[in-house]
């Protein structure tokens, strides 16, 4: 029988490049056709031939209270009801901007935009513009969006296909940029010791999320706080991925640094595209139309996308959020690697907060090469089957994923028992 996926995957690519919206949903990492999904509610979703999965990919992150929260869907219908859009202020944006303000002290001003990609080009121009300087430092396998000079070995969609760089990057918007190893902090020192009065900004994934989950070593982020202020660097986290999902104030709360700014998305739209940066006052003044820094954007604040990720932020700021959705996604990592010992499968696990990483290595990556060392090819087989018992896991060796507040204990144990099924036919 000719799945209904398939047949909508041959029509997309028709009209779409690659049938997908953007690349890393086309399955060119794990082989096989997308998912086309019609539905989803709290943990899990139904594609286009009405199969069920529990959803570990959450629209990338944002869903942290899972699909359709009832609180949410409803402040997006009454919020639309009043009108779409404006191009101009609403009250609604100014609570988002302070609830964002009061949760991560680092931000004291905050721009909205719509998507993460806006937020790190606008943070990173930014920079520029208040350091006067062009060298920007990123991390190989850390991805920031697809602004061209953040195309340099970028990790993720770029990652999965192998590509270290994008075709139609002219050299001159690549040629400030500087790709050091993530969590080596030797090469930053030297970096610094080196071109340290040229650097404009430093940009980082403080947990990466995409090479995989890898956390940094202890003294990396110290190591990248100190050089920046020793240097007149600006030191951005890229939190688009972190913030709000590993805890209430980000990785920078964890840790207890405090970037010069940070960029957030994904959760703070709860499904809709919302994007922000902000940071330290002094920095955050030099935007127009205070500042000689150009930055706009006709959808930016618009208070449908705001309501949704408004009502997510109040929803996740309850006592217990993080500490029962952390317990939930350690359980899921717990029980996948007891099923990993059992079958005797070179293959592990770990999470931070609500973002978890199974690599099929002895034990978790703790950099790039780590990350490409580990077998993909058994991943691959991994995910099928997993497709085939009703798990959905992000299409790629390369990337994290997400459990949320509606997956339950349930959810979970049924996931690692899928789990311990694949597993044992990997081994045999
Ligand atoms: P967007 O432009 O996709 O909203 O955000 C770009 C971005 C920036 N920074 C970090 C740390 C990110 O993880 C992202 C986007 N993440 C990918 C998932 N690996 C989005 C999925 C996709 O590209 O389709």
């Amino acid at each position: 029988m000719t799945s209904r996926n398939d047949e909508l995957f041959e029509l997309s690519r028709n009209y779409i490049p690659g049938g997908v919206n953007s690349p890393v949903r086309a399955f060119r990492s794990v082989g096989g056709t997308p998912r086309f999904f019609t539905k989803g509610v709290g943990s899990r979703v139904w594609d286009a031939d009405g199969k069920q999965y529990l959803d570990y990919v959450g629209s990338w992150g944002p869903l942290i209270l899972g699909h359709a929260d009832a609180d949410v869907v409803r402040a997006v219908c009454d919020t639309a009801a009043l009108g779409l859009s404006f191009g101009a202020p609403t009250e609604l944006e100014l609570h988002m901007a302070r609830h964002l303000v009061e949760r991560m002290p680092s931000l004291e001003k905050v721009r909205l935009v719509s998507s993460g990609t806006e937020a790190t080009m606008s943070a990173i121009r930014l920079a520029r513009g208040f350091t006067g300087r062009a060298t920007l430092v990123k991390f190989e396998g850390c991805y920031h969006g697809h602004a061209d000079s953040l195309l340099v070995k970028a990790g993720s969609g770029l990652l999965t296909f192998g590509q270290p760089s994008s075709a139609g990057v002219p050299a001159d918007c690549s040629g400030h940029t500087l790709v050091l190893d993530y969590n080596d902090i030797d090469q930053v020192e030297r970096l610094f010791a080196e071109k340290g009065d040229e650097i404009a900004c430093v940009i980082v994934e403080p947990v990466a999320g995409n090479m995989n989950l890898i956390k940094p070593r202890p003294g990396f982020l110290e190591a990248l706080r100190a050089l920046c202020t020793r240097h007149g660097a600006v030191l951005i986290f890229d939190e688009v991925m972190t913030g709000f999902r590993v805890g209430l104030g980000g990785v920078q709360g964890l840790y207890g640094i405090r970037p010069d700014l940070t960029t957030l998305g994904k959760v703070i739209g709860g499904g809709l595209p919302v994007g922000a940066f902000g940071g330290r006052a002094d920095i955050m003044e030099r935007l127009a139309p205070l500042g000689p820094v150009y930055q706009a954007g006709t959808l930016s604040g618009n208070p449908v996308a705001v309501a949704a990720g408004l009502k997510t932020l109040e929803k996740i700021a309850v006592p217990g959020f993080f500490d029962a959705l952390t317990a939930r996604t350690r359980r899921l990592v717990d029980g996948f690697n007891a099923a990993a010992r059992d079958a005797g499968v070179l293959a592990c696990a770990d999470s931070v907060g609500g973002m978890f990483g199974v690599y099929f290595r002895a034990t978790p990556p703790g950099s790039y090469a780590e990350v490409m060392a580990s077998d993909k090819d058994a991943f691959n087989r991994f995910y099928h089957r997993m497709l085939l018992e009703g798990v959905y896991l992000a299409p790629s060796a390369f990337e994290a994923g997400f459990v949320s507040a509606a997956h339950s204990d349930a959810d979970i144990d049924a996931t690692v028992a899928a789990a311990a099924r694949c597993l044992d036919r990997l081994a045999a």
